[in-house]
């Protein structure tokens, strides 16, 4: 079955011109004026604007902390990505003991249920010759990425020195690192001694992870990028200082690529103060307003490359049921750390924030412009994790993940109209200027208006090349 989209505007990561779709079957067969088709379906879209699917590089669903586990799963996720005008989502296995084909088998079954397309990136978290040895089979399943941490220490951390190798290994092999940056060890510090003083509240979770953790690590970081003439993506930059790294590096030919989420742009440590301040508990910290507007300039600069989730929502209340597609669910939450801020665990919802919220408060605010969001939120990602032009694109031959953005339409936000599995949400009560109206994935309509037309399963899994360096 045809489709076509007449009438639209355009906007892709460079140009913004009007133009009609051609969708047949699941890419986009052409682009041009006045098109004509025998039988398509036809979908008026005079004064709306045309964007590419989202690419989301960031998230985490069914992920297990702390006795409990991230609330959205690969249908519930996807599903709110895609209310959120994303069409493509990236989640991190945890890589078990066993290695790391059987680590993959477990995140494809979890991600049976797939709705929208995704692939995976590995967390790298150990380190041995049996390890180095088999990183190179992942890029044959098609997972181009490892994720290393210079935090968490006993957990999820690798030593520098492994660290280096690992970027050695990823460069000989076509593969990108992403770092976690923040000072393990200072957290360490830190956290213990907060303990020992009793301060146990949600702010001592930012107090224990400082900012200049990150900046150096950042830095460190991309010192053995290029030491290892490798590249390197740093994830959830939430520091000023991370943005003067970022740039620092850039301008010296280092290929470093850098990501920030919207949470570290809007929030600070003072929403860690507030009676519910755990629902800002995530890791790295909100910071300051000093770090909110570097972060804004990094992306007005173009000094960032893209603009992640790293959504990872869990209840405010786990105790008490919300009604999911008819169905009461609880799953333990932020109250888990009522009395102690190491025990909440860690992360925020935003897969159906990210881009409804950054339009109103980045394009409309004139902070960015409609072609650098799209260059942020689709082509960006696509293109340094090995999908350009299959996602994140506009063009003939592009699968037809389209998202049909309502630049008028006034929206009153909040956790009510959402489809993430939680039962908070950040930007609450926040007048928003420009949605979504229809998504379609591979030339499927998805979402329409708020309808939901998706169908458990017919996500598909991603196999990604080597990337682009930006
Ligand atoms: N940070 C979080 O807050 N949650 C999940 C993983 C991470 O790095
Ligand atoms: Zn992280
Ligand atoms: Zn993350």
């Amino acid at each position: 079955m045809a489709i076509l989209i007449k009438n639209g505007t355009l906007i892709s990561a460079s140009d913004t011109f009007e133009a009609d779709i051609l969708i047949e079957g699941e890419t986009i067969a052409q682009i041009g004026k006045r098109l004509q088709h025998p039988s398509a379906e036809v979908v008026d879209a005079r004064g709306k604007f045309i964007l590419p699917g989202g690419v989301d590089p960031h998230v985490h669903l069914d992920l297990p902390m702390f006795d409990t586990v991230s609330s959205d799963d690969h249908y519930t996720g996807h599903k709110a990505a895609a209310f959120g005008g994303t069409t493509t989502v990236m989640d991190f296995v945890v890589l078990e003991g066993e290695g790391f084909a059987h680590s993959v088998d477990l995140w494809m079954k979890k991600a049976e249920k797939a709705v929208v397309d995704y692939s995976f990136h590995m967390n790298l978290t150990q380190f041995n010759e049996k390890i180095a040895k088999e990183i190179p089979a992942l890029m044959k399943m098609g997972i181009q990425t490892l994720k290393v941490f210079t935090a968490y220490n006993g957990r999820l951390r690798l030593a520098d020195g492994d660290i280096f190798k690992a970027l050695q290994i990823a460069k000989e092999n076509g593969m990108l690192t992403m770092a976690h940056c923040e000072n393990g060890d200072v957290i360490e510090t830190l956290v213990a001694e907060a303990l020992a003083a009793g301060r146990t509240t949600p702010e001592w979770h930012a107090l224990t992870r400082p900012a200049w953790g990150a900046v150096e690590s950042t830095l460190r970081m991309a010192g053995m990028a290029a030491a290892a003439d490798a590249p390197v993506y740093i994830v959830h930059m939430n520091a000023g200082g991370e943005v003067d790294m970022l740039k620092y590096v850039r301008e010296r030919g280092v290929k470093a690529m850098g990501e920030t989420c919207p949470q570290y742009l809007f929030f600070t440590i003072d929403n860690l103060r507030r009676p519910d301040g755990a629902k800002w508990v995530c890791s790295p910290p909100m910071r300051t307003q000093d770090d909110n507007a570097r972060l804004w300039e990094g992306l007005t600069e173009n000094i960032l490359q893209t603009v992640g989730t790293d959504h990872c929502p869990f209840f405010f209340d786990g105790t008490k049921p919300l009604v999911y597609e008819g169905e009461p669910i609880a799953i333990p939450g932020k109250e888990l750390g009522r009395d102690d801020f190491t025990k909440i665990p860690n992360g925020l919802p935003g897969i159906q924030d990210r881009m409804p919220v950054l339009w109103t408060t980045g394009v409309r605010a004139g902070k960015i412009t409609a072609n650098q969001f799209v260059a942020y939120m689709c082509a960006n990602p696509a293109k340094i994790f090995g999908l350009y032009p299959r996602k994140g694109a506009l063009l003939e031959g592009s699968d037809a993940d389209i998202a049909i953005w309502d630049p008028e339409k006034k929206v009153k936000y909040g956790a009510a109209l959402l489809h993430q599995r939680t039962d908070y949400n950040l930007y609450e009560g926040w007048e928003l200027t420009g949605y979504p109206e229809k998504v379609f994935l591979r030339g499927k309509l998805i979402v329409d208006g708020a309808e939901w037309k998706g169908k458990r399963g017919d996500g598909k899994f991603l196999k990604r090349r080597a990337g682009e360096i930006l």
